[in-house]
Order: C-alpha cells, then sequence, then structure tokens
C-alpha cells in the first residue's frame, strides 16, 4: 500500500525505528515495549531522582502510544498499522503545524535534550548522548557513526538548536545523506540495499 505522505526513504526509517522499539523482537510494539526504554533511564540518567520531570516524560510518552493506538484501534501494534500512523502524522504535520524548525515531535525533542545535557548547560556531550541510544538497546558502533554526523565540527557536543534541527531532519528529510537521518542509526543500516 502506497502513503500518500510518507517517502520511500521516511517508510524505510520509521519502519526501522519499530523494529528498534520492539523490545521484546515479537513483530509488535506493546505498551511494554513502548515504555521499555524509559525505564531504563532511570539508572542512566538518575531519572528517579528527578521526579517532576520523569512524571512529564512519561506522560508524553502515554500521549504518544494513547494516539497511536486510537489511530491503529489495538494496543499491539503491527509495522504496517504503526507505519499508518506516522502517514497520518506527517499528513497532520503538513496540513496544520507547518511552522519553521518545527518537527512533529518537537516538545520531545525538548525532553530529549534536556535528559542528555544533565548539567544543564544548554549542551549535550557525546558521553550523554551514547547513553541515550544504548537504552534503545543499540550498539557502540551505532553510536560512533551517528554522532560523527550530529557533530560535523567534532565539537564534543551537540547544542539545543542544532540537536532539534537534526530531529527535524530525522522526522521529515527525504534524502538520506542528510545528518539527522544518522540520529538513530546510519542509514546504511535501514535502507534496502
Ligand atoms: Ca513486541
Ligand atoms: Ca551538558
Amino acid at each position: 500500500m502506497p502513503f500518500k505522505n510518507l517517502s520511500p526513504v521516511q517508510e524505510q526509517k520509521f519502519r526501522w525505528w519499530f523494529h528498534a522499539l520492539d523490545a521484546d523482537h515479537d513483530g509488535n510494539l506493546d505498551e511494554a515495549d513502548f515504555f521499555d526504554y524509559l525505564y531504563k533511564w532511570d539508572s542512566l540518567f538518575e531519572l528517579d531522582k528527578k521526579y517532576a520531570f520523569r512524571d512529564i516524560l512519561f506522560r508524553m510518552q502515554h500521549r504518544f502510544w494513547h494516539a497511536l493506538t486510537e489511530h491503529a484501534g489495538t494496543d499491539h501494534i503491527t509495522p504496517a498499522q504503526w507505519l499508518d500512523y506516522m502517514d497520518h502524522v506527517l499528513k497532520q504535520y503538513r496540513t496544520r503545524y507547518v511552522v519553521e524548525h518545527q518537527v512533529p515531535s518537537e516538545k520531545w525533542g525538548h525532553l530529549l535534550f534536556e535528559l542528555m545535557d544533565t548539567d544543564n548547560n544548554n549542551q549535550a556531550s557525546r558521553e550523554s548522548y551514547s547513553r541515550y541510544i544504548l537504552s534503545l538497546a543499540f550498539d557502540n558502533a551505532n553510536v560512533d557513526n551517528a554522532w560523527h554526523h550530529l557533530d560535523p565540527d567534532n565539537k564534543g557536543y551537540i547544542d539545543r538548536d542544532a540537536f532539534l534541527n537534526r530531529l527535524a531532519e530525522f522526522w521529515l528529510s527525504t534524502d538520506e545523506t542528510d545528518h539527522g537521518n544518522y540520529l538513530l542509526a546510519p542509514p546504511s543500516d535501514w535502507l534496502d540495499s
């Protein structure tokens, strides 16, 4: 089934993201998969000591899960239902929320940045980005490859605006060479050869 709003690059990228989220690898997303990495942040980012921030993250994730399951009509999401929802999100984005630099998950992007910027100096370090990637059960090879594209000038950190721009590219770019497409893993991992 061709999608109206997803390009082939986006389709492959989001399909790969689905499998990254499927923590128990049974081919479907359920609520436990969807929250698996958030629970890992308790120890990785000492989130269990930041109650208010943790609460916001979990509420945002619940909102995402609720919207996804309502759209799909089930809480046992297949890859096709996930892609259909992504298609729906991009359609909404294009028709209702077109603001420069705003991405479908901009609020989530701010939270993710604040999670990684543990000392609040408006810079997320390579080390904290690495912890984030490992919480998604990726390996160190992915971190090295992705970081090179998040921080092309080799500064050792990424600031908030640059991170949000990369996240926008992750959602919206249809050109696999854009830096943001490396956010979770290099395109060679998720593009058909
Ligand atoms: Ca699963
Ligand atoms: Ca920092």
